[in-house]
């Protein structure tokens, strides 16, 4: 009431000329338009919101100040109402152009009879100016609340910084120009429709409407929606935030959040107490988040989810586990006694691993399945998975609304407002083919990160602003009021449940230990920290609250926390008694009944019948079956009668060969999802999985979509334009089902580096940390091909140097040596020269007995070129993905008379044997292509430099010296034709054990054998390619053609 008083007092100024007086006057002085306001440009007519409700004022003011900018830019009807209105003509008419009224909404005119108490009420029939000013006014004062409220509101419970970095009151809350005087508190003014703070009432007092819009809007909630451009949706939300005493909760309700919130309080104490100096990031300051998370559960419960896919950073990690999640508490207690792991993997720390339980929901009385994705350090890089991994769950369950299956996105203050990534996950979120269909965002916003303050941490006055860009909600709310907080969680999830988009919750609260519990906080936020000493801890607070209310005695609180501790000691006294802990507890992404009963080491065949290679080629050339009706380009008839052309030839060519995996896999029952910028087409225009209509929007027609009539789903998506998140996406979407094909592409293989992250800290090391497979598909396109130095290279020598089998070791050669090592090693490396190989790599995925993620790297000029064409006969029943391509030329029928044995990887294959050809050496050296680089294939490596006893090893790349796949195969050729060499041991545990975790006892990683060569001399391989360089590629055409030169010339030359 303070600032109502105030707002009353101070009513004066220059900002509040500019609402409702130039409408009413007849006589207005022409209002001066603000300072560094942007001109905006209206062209379309005003259809889509009545005159003057809630919203819509702000936008008449708007286009008033663009009007006398440039009157031609606003519609002429306002153009015309706006020129009549500063000519004195009728002060107010309404605009031509204007929709009917909605279900909230009233004309102005509806205002002006019911006009109380005293004041210039209307006069023998005619209203005077006066009223009419006083009613916009207090319509104005409602809409600012409704607007800027939340600048005011009391959201820190230290009281020390205002959540929006802003001590001010913004002006716009103090309208000034309606002079308003102390009597006119008590008049009665109708209230618009846009507003729910009467509940019953009509019209109320001024004093009172202020009251009640104080106590709604700058408490312990400050709500940031009007920007929605949606009336339902914001009325939605007024409704929920205005009610009359809306926030109020029976007591059984408030002991339900204090057993939370003691439970929340007594776990990070009793690690405290046990473990003192151990890291584990306590929530403590924040501990209603635990409370906040169950009510969010709870309340999305009953309205239908059924599983919850998390995720979140250190901060508080453990105790969600333990008290949103119920893992046992001896899981979690073992997790800090140091012990070894009972099964393989190298794991990660505590407050990074995930979890996955199935519990009956004791609130709800409905089961609940609740996944928390493992992470890294980095933060927020666990968004797009959580997303990814929910969409996919959605989309199995058929729950194509987000009903059943819903993410929770955990942040931290300083995180969310400066991770890039965040902004690129909440792009995906309306997206048809990533949308998750809303996720609930919990901010716990401690107002530190690390030791940065927040103003010098963002540039945006809250932490969450990103979320506006997507037209979500955000509720600032104060930690330290539990009740607030129930409420904003309560709205969140029905909002979610409602408008399936996403919601905000930032959890305005402090850290009152330093970062991590060894650090110390003073150092760098002193004021803060003498603050926090003196603070109560939440749970305190409120108990004490509802003592005083009578919901609860001293001795009941006393109960409720003596018993958890009791809970805690007895776990604690069950952890010591473990020996190992498994890191299978700690998977986020169980895949029960996939490796159950499998041999590990078979691989189902890759090759396919003719017939399935017949069908699923001609459907893929074929016209969409209403061809009369739907117009194709004639571009892609002619591609589709070029495709049907290669089909009756038994060829295919890099498009066929791709769609011939996928359409296989499909008929087969394997969802293949496709994803990327640009894909439908492909980048290079080769693919065309989407026929558009030529004639008719949005009409498609997607031939893979349309093989077989009990085939699985094929989705192909172009995606936002974002690696990062997109990646992470893609990553998410395969760990929910092994039976999938899950494939990124990138526009080009360089652009993966914008996705780093995801690729170091998930793909290639996430089973080696959380014991999690994924079987994802990167496609990189990478190659030399004069086109500058960012669109030529995949940066394989990154992939390569991080892939984990070691460069010393040739494991025994057997029947299984191929899935062994497919087994052991992080993740496969290849690069293929022809599509029946591209055809079987891409089958291989789903053949294998375990998932692995492929790096593919793709060809750009080989898409077209007349050589890399594959015939049936290489993908036909008994074939298989050849991992070498060896010499199978004039050179191969000459072994012992071949001079050099040039080894290469990827489309420079071609470029070798036109040179070789264009010499005439076709007889003298021999060209084998790699196509698997890693696992690198040492036993056929081996086989193939035998045969050729005479002739001189070479490696030979397009790639510098320092790139392409050189340092990587250099020491593996070495080993591949000495044997293994005594450098050191393989790593037992990584290399065979993740094995044994899941299949149960049978290792992999036997003795080293001994040197099979049985030549004299030790032979060695050479480099051929260009020289070290700083960037992948020159930018100059010239000097590109001199360097291809030469490396043919070398690659040739025989001396
Ligand atoms: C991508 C990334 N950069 C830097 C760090 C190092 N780091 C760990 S926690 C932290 C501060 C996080 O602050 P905030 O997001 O507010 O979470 P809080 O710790 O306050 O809960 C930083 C910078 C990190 N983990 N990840
Ligand atoms: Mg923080």
């Amino acid at each position: 009431m303070h600032r109502a008083h105030t707002i009353y007092k101070t009513l004066t100024g220059p900002q509040g000329q500019r609402m409702g007086a130039w409408l009413l006057t007849k006589k207005s002085t022409a209002p001066v338009a603000c300072a560094g306001q942007q001109l905006r440009v209206y062209t379309t007519p005003v259809t889509s919101e009545p005159f003057l409700n809630g919203s819509s004022s702000a936008y008449v003011e708007d286009m008033y100040n663009a009007w006398l900018a440039d009157p031609s830019s606003v519609h002429v009807s306002w153009d015309s109402f706006f020129r009549n209105s500063q000519e004195g003509g009728p002060g107010y008419q309404s605009p031509p152009s204007l929709a009917p009224m909605g279900r909230n909404e009233m004309s102005i005119a509806s205002f002006l009879p019911a006009v109380g108490g005293g004041g210039g009420g209307a006069v023998g029939g005619a209203i005077s100016e006066k009223t009419i000013d006083d009613h916009l006014a207090v319509q104005a004062i409602i809409r600012s609340y409704q607007i800027r409220g939340h600048h005011i509101a009391k959201l820190d419970p230290l009281g020390i910084n205002s959540a929006d970095l802003d001590d001010k009151t913004p002006p716009e809350l103090l309208y000034s120009h309606y002079n308003f005087e102390e009597t006119d508190m008590d008049r009665s003014f109708k209230l618009p429709s846009t507003t729910f703070i009467g509940g019953k009432d009509k019209q109320l007092p001024l004093r009172e409407i202020l009251r009640r819009l104080e106590l709604t809007y700058c408490r312990h909630i400050g709500v940031e929606f009007m920007f929605i451009n949606s009336l339902e949706q914001c009325n939605w939300i007024r409704e929920r935030m205005e009610t009359p005493d809306i926030m109020k909760i029976s007591p059984e309700q408030k002991r339900l959040i204090l057993a939370r919130l003691t439970r929340a309080t007594g776990f990070e104490a009793f690690l405290a107490k046990k473990w003192s100096s151990e890291k584990r990031f306590g929530l403590e300051g924040c501990e209603i988040l635990i409370p906040a998370m169950k009510q969010v559960i709870d309340r999305s419960t009953d309205l239908g989810v059924e599983s919850i896919v998390m995720g979140m950073p250190h901060r508080g990690r453990l105790n969600v586990l333990a008290n949103v999640c119920r893992k046992p508490l001896s899981q979690i207690f073992t997790q800090f006694a140091g012990l070894e792991a009972e099964d393989d993997g190298s794991g990660d720390v505590k407050y990074h691993l995930g979890t996955y339980i199935e519990r009956l929901n004791r609130v709800t009385n409905k089961n609940i399945r609740l996944a928390v994705v493992a992470n890294p350090s980095h933060l927020e890089a666990v968004d797009p998975i959580v997303q990814g991994k929910t969409r996919a769950e959605q989309f199995y369950r058929g729950d194509g609304e987000g009903k059943k299956v819903m993410s929770v996105l955990l942040h931290g203050d300083a995180a969310f407002s400066g991770q890039g990534v965040v902004f690129e996950t909440m792009h995906l979120s309306d997206l048809p083919e990533y949308t998750t269909h809303g996720t609930i965002h919990i901010v716990v916003n401690n107002q530190v990160g690390f030791t940065t303050d927040p103003r010098h941490s963002r540039s945006s006055p809250y932490c969450t602003d990103v979320a506006r860009v997507v037209n979500a909600p955000i509720f600032h709310v104060n930690a330290d009021d539990p009740e607030s907080v129930m409420h904003v969680c309560n709205i969140a999830a029905e909002w979610r449940a409602t408008f399936h988009k996403d919601v905000v919750i930032d959890l305005v609260s402090y850290r009152r230990n330093g970062h991590n519990e060894i650090d110390e906080p003073m150092f760098t936020q002193p004021l803060m920290y003498k603050k926090i000493k003196k603070l109560k801890p939440g749970l305190d607070k409120y108990s004490e609250s509802l003592i005083k209310e009578g919901v609860v005695t001293a001795a009941e609180v006393k109960d409720v926390k003596d018993k958890y501790e009791k809970i805690c000691e007895e776990a604690f006294d069950n952890a010591r008694k473990e020996t190992h802990i498994k890191y299978k507890d700690w998977l986020d992404s169980p895949w029960s009944g996939f490796f159950e009963g499998k041999d590990p080491l078979k691989v189902q065949p890759t090759g396919i019948k003719e017939d399935t290679l017949q069908h699923i080629g001609k459907r893929f050339s074929s016209l969409p079956p209403n061809a009369a009706e739907f117009v194709v380009h004639k571009g892609i008839e002619r591609i589709l009668k070029a495709r049907m052309d290669m089909v009756g030839k038994r060829t295919i060519d890099w498009a066929l060969g791709e769609a011939m995996a996928f359409g296989s896999l499909v008929k087969d029952g394997i969802h293949v999802r496709l994803s990327g910028q640009d894909v439908e087409r492909g980048t290079f225009s080769h693919r065309h999985h989407v026929l558009h209509h030529q004639n008719v929007d949005k009409a498609t027609y997607k031939p893979l979509s349309n093989l077989y009539p009990d085939q699985a789903p094929y989705t192909v998506c172009n995606s936002s334009l974002s690696e990062y998140g997109v990646l992470g996406f893609e990553l998410g979407y395969s760990m929910t089902n092994p039976n999938a094909l899950v494939i990124w592409e990138a526009q080009f293989g360089d652009f993966n580096n914008t996705a780093q992250c995801i690729i170091d800290q998930f793909i290639s090391s996430g089973q080696a940390k959380w014991v999690r497979q994924s079987g994802l598909v990167c496609l990189l396109p990478h190659a030399l091909e004069g086109m500058g130095p960012e669109h030529s290279s995949a940066r394989v020598e990154r992939f390569l140097q991080m892939c984990s089998d070691d460069p010393d070791y040739f494991p025994p050669e057997s029947e299984e040596f191929a899935v062994r090592q497919l087994h052991d090693i992080n993740w496969i490396v290849a690069n293929c020269s022809t599509p029946a190989n591209l055809f079987h790599i891409l089958r291989r995925q789903i053949a294998l007995p375990f998932r692995k993620p492929l790096i593919l790297l793709t060809p750009k000029s080989l898409l077209r070129h007349p050589e890399a064409r594959s015939s049936f006969d290489e993908m036909v029943e008994g074939t298989e993905f050849q991992r070498i391509i060896p010499e199978k030329g004039p050179a191969a029928a000459n072994a012992q008379g071949v001079k050099k044995l040039l080894f290469c990887s990827g489309k420079v294959y071609y470029d070798f044997t036109k040179a070789r050809k264009e010499k005439g050496l076709e007889k003298d050296i021999a060209i084998a292509r790699m196509e698997q680089v890693s696992p690198f294939p040492y036993d056929l490596v081996k086989a193939e430099c035998a045969k050729y006893p005479n002739a001189k090893v070479f490696w030979a790349q397009e790639e510098h010296k320092n790139q392409g796949p050189w340092t990587y195969v250099q020491p593996r050729f070495d080993t591949a034709l000495s044997g293994s060499r005594d450098v050191n041991r393989p790593n037992a545990t990584e290399s065979g054990g993740w094995f044994s975790s899941i299949f149960g006892g049978r290792k992999s990683a036997p003795e080293p054998i001994a040197p099979a060569s049985t030549e004299t001399k030790p032979r060695t391989v050479c480099y051929i390619g260009r020289a070290t360089a700083a960037s992948p590629s020159t930018g100059s055409k010239a000097q590109h053609m001199k360097e291809v030169a030469q490396l043919m010339a070398d690659a040739t030359a025989l001396k």
